[in-house]
């Protein structure tokens, strides 16, 4: 499907990859603009768009630049999403407002799905999941990702979603939104820097064939909302367990005693793990950024292989 619109532009490479039901894989830009520092950012960028390449998927990340969404970014863009002081972190109610403004915007979880689907992409690869916040009874903070999820037919490959969240409490809306979750070769639900979050899912997959033939049938069912594919980092390459809990406690004290509130929690609290771990949430959250882009394209070559 080619969007005809002056809002959307499809990169030529990943137009005619979908007119040829030839695989895609939606790649986010919050991950670039707010949720890694610079410069590490743009070079991790690049490095996922390499791995999906290499995987024999073709990348499409998704950003908006002077009110545009691109789908597919030229290196030129992708500097810009990186490197710009000006690009807003957009779910899907800021993508008309920063559209008819001319802005410019990152796209998280939940408008990345949105806009991935309208183009007919079926595969997104991510870091980590938005979710239901520690203290949500109190500010009802719940990540729009969640409802997006629910009605927005996408597979999610992720590790999770972050310990800064209530996991348990973003599984059980998980599944009132009838999201599918599968561990991909686990039962175990991941803790993003850490393997095991301590929940479990309730059905494993352990091969990307199994997750294509999952997402046929959903078609099938006109099931329409999102298949997450939880994808834990191997325990020899998780964060320390240790670092992770004292990081943790602190950050959640430091956001609360400063007052950061909505969309801001997320980027400060990844901010300050990358630097209370002197870096080493940053080589973990590299590592799972890259290795569920990999996963992603095998899902995306697969799904492809089964369509023809
Ligand atoms: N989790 C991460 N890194 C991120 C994000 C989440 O490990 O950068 C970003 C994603 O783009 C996600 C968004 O969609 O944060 C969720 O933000 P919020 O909680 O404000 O909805
Ligand atoms: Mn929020």
């Amino acid at each position: 499907m080619i969007l005809v619109t002056p809002f959307i532009r499809v990169a030529d490479e990943v137009a005619s990859a979908l007119a040829e039901s030839r695989p895609v894989v939606a790649l986010e830009s919050t991950i670039i603009s707010h949720g890694l520092p610079r410069p590490e950012n743009l070079r991790v960028a690049i490095e996922v768009e390499d791995i999906v390449r290499a995987g024999g998927a073709v990348p499409a990340t998704i950003a908006m630049l002077g009110g545009v969404v691109y789908i597919g970014l030229s290196r030129d863009l992708l500097e810009q999403v990186a490197n710009r002081d000006d690009v807003v972190k957009v779910s899907v109610r800021d993508i008309a407002t920063v559209a008819a403004r001319g802005g410019n915007g990152a796209t998280t979880v939940a408008a990345t799905s949105q806009i991935a689907a309208r183009a007919g992409i079926e595969v997104f690869a991510t870091g980590g999941l938005g979710g239901v916040h520690r203290e949500a009874r109190e500010s009802w903070d719940e990540s729009a990702d969640l409802t997006t999820m629910g009605t927005t037919p996408m597979t999610i490959v992720c590790a999770g979603v972050k310990s800064i969240l209530d996991v348990g409490a973003t599984l059980e809306r998980l599944e009132t939104l009838n999201v599918g979750v599968l561990g991909y070769g686990t039962n175990v639900f991941p803790g993003f820097y850490l393997s095991d979050s301590g929940h479990v899912v309730d059905w494993a997959v352990s091969t990307p064939a199994e997750v294509a033939k999952i997402m046929e049938a959903r078609r099938a069912f006109g099931i329409e909302s999102a298949l997450v594919v939880a994808y834990p980092l191997a325990e020899s390459d998780q964060l320390d367990p240790d670092l992770h809990d004292r990081v943790l406690q602190e950050g959640l004290k430091l956001a609360s005693a400063r007052n950061v509130v909505g969309k801001g929690v997320t980027p400060f609290l990844l901010d300050h793990f990358h630097r209370a771990t002197h870096g080493a949430s940053l080589i973990a959250n590299e590592r799972i950024i890259v290795h569920n882009a990999d996963l992603a394209a095998q899902i995306a070559v697969a799904r492809s292989e089964m369509s023809v």
